[in-house]
């Protein structure tokens, strides 16, 4: 019989390292981790999983419930489209409630994310590290009677966080990986909560626009949100610039503009007048007229809010992790 890693999901194998699943022939039958969920787990190596996920999942659900994890600390247009293509009835979970500022209204959230989508039969707001948080999920898949049900979303959404709380809730041992990087669940993982109910976790879909896909995946991990965001807010008058962490570059050529980040407190931010000789010029540039209805993504990363309207120039990585949405908050 096979057996697999209960942190990633993935089958044990003992032919080669470099592979998906090694472990070494004389550990196989003692352990029960791969040897890179147990590295990861212990000593936090990270590790780089060059493995895309499509949506393939969702067309070979059949009635499948889902339950869809949005990680709303990084909302944007495409992680909430996808919705569109699941066929069988969709439990939202909006997680991360913990990372926005708790001075923004719950209620404003959800009815932002109806706007886009309003065929959940439920919404929840929630996070999934927070056990009293899950347990009114939990609470409400008992009552609703909901036998199996799917974990879906984008990858970091906290699909499996949120398991390792189910399971705590029950008294289980919580021994799902979960990590700031890409690609942490490698295979579908049936996780049996109780008798009443069993989940299934689910490798998340790649977001081929994240800024993960562009920088080193350590220093992705830093840039990522643990706590409560502070908004940074700068006025950024014409003929200066931005740069945040010598990762993105941001000039303003029009009339001044108030700009409010909502990203990782971690980032350093600098300020200056426009000086061609300086870093990042050799990024993509993408050129993008704002306003106050609309919030600029930087997907992967996080959002920021426009006060004013005018048009910025934008050096990142790849130009596809720059999207526009409508203003959450
Ligand atoms: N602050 C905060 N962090 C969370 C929450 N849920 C998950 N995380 C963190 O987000 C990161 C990703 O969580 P995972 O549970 O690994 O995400 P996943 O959806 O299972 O990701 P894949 O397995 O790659 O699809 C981890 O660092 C978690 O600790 C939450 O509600 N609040
Ligand atoms: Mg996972």
């Amino acid at each position: 019989m096979t057996k697999k890693c209960i942190g990633c999901g993935v089958t044990l194998q003992t032919t080669d390292k470099n592979k998906l699943g090694y472990v070494r022939e004389n550990m196989y039958e003692k352990v029960e981790y791969c040897e890179a969920c147990f590295k990861l787990l212990h000593y936090g190596v990270t590790r780089v999983v060059d493995k895309k996920v499509d949506e393939s999942i969702i067309d070979n659900l059949n009635k499948e419930k889902v339950l869809y994890f949005l990680d709303i600390s990084m909302i944007s247009e495409k992680t909430i489209d996808i919705l569109y293509k699941i066929k069988s009835e969709v439990y939202l979970v909006l997680n991360k409630r913990d990372l926005l500022p708790e001075s923004v209204k719950e209620i404003k959230i959800i009815n932002y994310i109806k706007k886009y989508y309003d065929k959940a039969k439920k919404i929840f707001i929630i996070n999934s590290k927070n056990i009293e948080d899950v347990r009114v999920v939990y609470d409400y898949l008992i009552k609703e009677k909901i036998k199996i049900i799917y974990a879906l979303g984008y990858t970091s959404s906290g699909k499996s966080t949120f398991i390792n709380s189910l399971l705590k809730i029950v008294g289980k041992n919580a021994h799902i990986l979960t990590s700031e990087t890409p690609n942490t669940t490698i295979e579908l993982m049936k996780i049996e909560i109780n008798n009443k109910l069993t989940l299934i976790d689910t490798p998340g879909f790649t977001n081929h626009n994240s800024i993960s896909n562009y920088i080193d995946l350590d220093i992705y991990k830093k840039c990522v949100s643990k706590k409560e965001i502070k908004p940074k807010i700068y006025n950024l008058q014409n003929g200066f610039m931005l740069l945040i962490n010598d990762i993105i570059r941001i000039e303003n050529n029009s009339d001044t503009l108030g700009l409010v980040f909502y990203l990782s407190n971690s980032l350093k931010y600098e300020k200056m007048k426009i000086n061609r000789r300086d870093t990042l010029l050799n990024n993509e540039k993408v050129r993008i007229n704002v306003n106050s209805n609309k919030d600029i993504v930087i997907e992967g990363l996080g959002f920021i809010k426009v006060l004013g309207s005018g048009v910025l120039d934008i050096y990142v990585p790849n130009k596809s992790i720059i999207t526009l949405r409508d203003k959450m908050i």
